[in-house]
Order: C-alpha cells, then structure tokens, then sequence
C-alpha cells in the first residue's frame, strides 16, 4: 500500500501560556514536561546533542555533534563527560560526531560505538570502538572498525544498530555525490553490515569482501530494528520526499535514480532495470522536506497512544511523528499522528517553530519515560506520565490472517512476525484440542477437509501477545 501524509487533527498543545510549560497532552494521556538538561544559553548547556541512548546503567548516554561523550544522570540532570575527541574530528557544517551505540552486554562488554567525521586531506567517517573504564569513568582505548567511508560536511549519515546477531549496522550518507549510492565499490550511500570486531560478516548480502548491506541512500539517519523483525530507516530526501524504508540484504532504495515513490515517467522506465528496487512504504512529501532524524520503537504501556508504534523525530519540521504499521507485515502505515507542531499544511514549505524546536533524538527509559534531544533551550527534555502504574500490562492482541474463511479445506494462515516460533493451537467449540504446533513460518496452511463442519478457535500467545481466531468449517 502506498502512503502519503493526511494531517490529524489537534493532538498536543500546552497547558500553560509560559515559554516553558509543564505538561503536553496527548490523547487521553497527560505527560509530565521537564528540561533535563538545558540547551544553549544555559550553564552546562548541550550543544547540538546527535545521540542519546538509555543505558544499563540507568543513565542517558549522548554524543554532541562538536565531539563530546556524555553520561548524564536523568534524575538529576548531573553530567559527565567521559570522552573529548572535539579537536581531533571533522566538526564542520553538519558533520561531526554523530552515533553511537552501546554494546548490547554491557556489563560483560563495556564497548561503547562510535561515528564520527574526521579529515586526512579528504573528509571522511570512521567508526571506532571504545571501552568504558567504571574506574576513571572515562572511554578508553579507541579501536577502529573502519575508517575509509568517504564523508563531507553534510550528507555523513550516520547511525548506528547493533543487530540480534551481533553485526552492526551502519548507515552511511552518499557524501553529496551522485554517483556513490549505485556504486558498489563505495562505502558511501549505503547502510553497511559489519561484525562487532569491524570485520566483514560472511554471509553479507554482496559477498564476504563487501560491507554493503543495502544500496540506493542519500542520507538515512534513523535507524532502529521493530519487535516484528523490520529495521526501519529514516531518510533525507533532497527538496521532496523524505523516505520511511524497511530495510532488506541485498535492496537498492534507488537514490539519485529514484526520488521516493518510483512514480514519475523516467522513475518508472528506471525502477525496471533496478535490481532489487525497493520502494519506500512512506514518504513526506511532494513538495517540502520535514527531515527526519532518528527512530525508534515504543513498546511500553506507560504512554498507550504510543505503545506499539514508531516515535520519528524531524529537524525541518521540528515535530515528532507517531506511526502505526500493520501488525501483519508491518510495512503498511494505518495511522499518523504529528506533535508538538501540528499547526501547519501538509504540503507547507515552511514550518512554524516548535514547542521543542528541532528534534534529533529520542530514547526511552526501560519505564516508559521518553527523552528528547532538542536543538531548542530544552536541551534533554524528559515526557513522562506521572498517573501510570508499573505493572498493569495487558495482553494486547495481534490478529492472524486466515482466507478463506469459511472454507471447506484448505486454510492459508498468516501470522504476525512478532509470533514466530510461538505454539499455537486449534479448539473445537468443546475446547478439545484438534490441531497444535509451532509458528515456524508467517505463511501457514492448516488442511480441515477431514474435520467435522463447525467452528474451530486458533489461540496463540507470546510474551504480553494473543491471538485469537474464528474458524469456520463448511462441508
Ligand atoms: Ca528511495
Ligand atoms: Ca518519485
């Protein structure tokens, strides 16, 4: 399904007419407004925070584009700055210091991953791994993972994601070239899949010598894998169509050939020879950029309207994006909700200033809390809803795709990704088990020529997930 913006209505505003107000609403549930740390102008101001990234440690971890590391207490607001590389980097324009990912064990392996710009004569992106020392409280011993990624002082990417598989991914930017993003021989215009030792994985989509995981980037900034196995990508469209990508081994996203939708006559008689072209499932839009930075997935019930949704901050449009995809696939948007800046068109070249101003960043705290990184005097702003209980989960219920239904035969069974691996099982209406087993695949069938007619339950359950089904069986 093809995807361009509608605009909702009013979903946010202030209850209070101050510079600073305390609460922002949003749906039916109020959320707790305060500055963490505060931005320019303020003492201990940050300065162009790029990443922040909730720690094991219960402290928000964040780079600054100008080349700082910092561990910053949420609570208190208390800073620390654990690593200075802001002489020894490329911080012009808008390149710098710019990802950073922790190691997903961190306890056993105190690594922490970073992006950065530097120059050697030409501009270029390194990403080098550092290790946290409890003891002095600082990053220690850098060890690059790869430092020959042509960069500039724009288009540099660049995010980082560490997978379930231990890789990493890499976005890169195409560095304001036109010709990278199709060349396979360039690091740059892609998104890069390496081993946490910087080596190359050998099963990588283009052969055991390429880092190149996908093809086709301008510069995708959000990067973040979705409990239903997708890893959406973010990316910055030239003057139009900023890009919303699921991101797949082996793809090319088209970029320069392909401009968002492939939809105009030369895109068209292109995206045939493209191979492997993947299109967007969203853009923003045809004739204005919101530029969107980083993503993430919401999966906590201490804010509802969020939960299961992805949460995109945007600079241009200095708005936060919610985003519901389909439970099935997950690469069809059902709604879209924008925030804190609601006020303009949905084709408007220009936008409005913000409650936050630009918005770079966003993570959240293991209760549900979510930070934002502004660009705004709020610096570290922190949303919380102050009426959630702890501990009030409910089972929240994913529908199985079952056709035909009724049928007296065959059923094709199509389960939602999140339910992979589950077992399920097929009642009658006494409750007797008729059929059980293991979600191996999303596509099922499930034969019931043999069965008595009548109607059949399919009930699967997965961590805080259900699903239930009706069968019905005509003979
Ligand atoms: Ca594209
Ligand atoms: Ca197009």
């Amino acid at each position: 399904m093809k995807y361009i913006v509608s605009l909702f209505g009013l979903v946010a505003f202030w209850h209070q007419t101050s510079s600073q107000p305390s609460t922002v609403t949003v749906g039916s549930t109020m959320l707790d407004v305060r500055v963490v740390i505060p931005g320019p102008g303020s003492q201990y101001a940050v300065n162009i925070p790029w990443e922040i990234r909730w720690g094991t440690d219960n402290h928000i971890w964040m780079t600054e584009r100008v080349g700082r590391v910092s561990r910053l207490n949420p609570e208190t607001g208390q800073r620390f700055i654990i690593l200075d590389i802001s002489n020894s980097i490329y911080n012009t324009g808008e390149a710098g210091l710019l990802g950073m990912q922790l190691h997903p064990d961190f306890e056993n392996n105190p690594f922490v991953y970073l992006a950065h710009t530097f120059s050697d004569g030409q501009i270029k992106e390194r990403v080098v791994r550092y290790t946290y020392d409890s003891s002095s409280g600082m990053l220690e011993d850098p060890y690059t993972l790869i430092d020959d990624i042509r960069a500039n002082y724009n288009h540099s990417g660049c995010r980082l994601l560490i997978m379930p598989d231990n890789t990493m991914l890499v976005s890169t930017g195409d560095y304001l070239s036109f010709t990278a993003p199709q060349d396979l021989s360039s690091s740059s215009g892609k998104i890069l899949r390496m081993n946490l030792d910087g080596s190359i994985p050998s099963d990588n989509p283009f052969g055991p010598s390429s880092y190149i995981y996908s093809l086709g980037h301008r510069n995708a900034q959000g990067l973040v894998l979705a409990p239903n196995g997708n890893v959406y990508s973010s990316e910055h469209g030239p003057t139009s169509n900023d890009e919303l990508n699921v991101i797949v081994a082996g793809a090319n996203y088209g970029w320069p050939i392909v401009q968002g939708y492939c939809n105009t006559s030369s895109e068209l008689l292109a995206c045939d020879t493209i191979l492997n072209y993947e299109e967007p499932i969203a853009i923003w839009y045809e004739n204005s950029t919101i530029a969107p930075s980083d993503l993430i997935w919401y999966d906590h019930p201490a804010i509802p309207e969020w939960k299961e949704k992805l949460l995109m901050t945007t600079l241009k449009a200095q708005h936060l994006k919610v985003i519901e995809v389909d439970t099935i696939e997950g690469t069809d948007i059902i709604s879209e909700e924008i925030l804190f800046n609601e006020g303009h068109a949905a084709d408007s070249t220009e936008f409005d200033p913000s409650i936050f101003g630009r918005l770079r960043d966003i993570c959240a705290a293991p209760d549900g809390r979510v930070f934002l990184a502004t660009n705004s005097s709020y610096g570290i702003v922190e949303l919380k809803n102050s009426s959630y209980v702890n501990g009030l989960d409910e089972l929240t219920r994913l529908p199985v795709s079952i056709t035909p239904n009724p049928n007296d035969g065959i059923f094709s069974l199509k389960f939602p990704k999140r339910m992979l691996h589950a077992d399920f099982r097929l009642t009658d209406v006494a409750g007797r088990i008729v059929r059980k087993g293991s979600v191996e695949q999303i596509n099922m069938e499930i034969d019931l020529s043999s069965d008595c007619k009548g109607i059949y339950f399919l009930k699967v359950n997965k961590d805080n997930y259900t699903s239930v089904e009706r069968i019905l069986v005509t003979h």
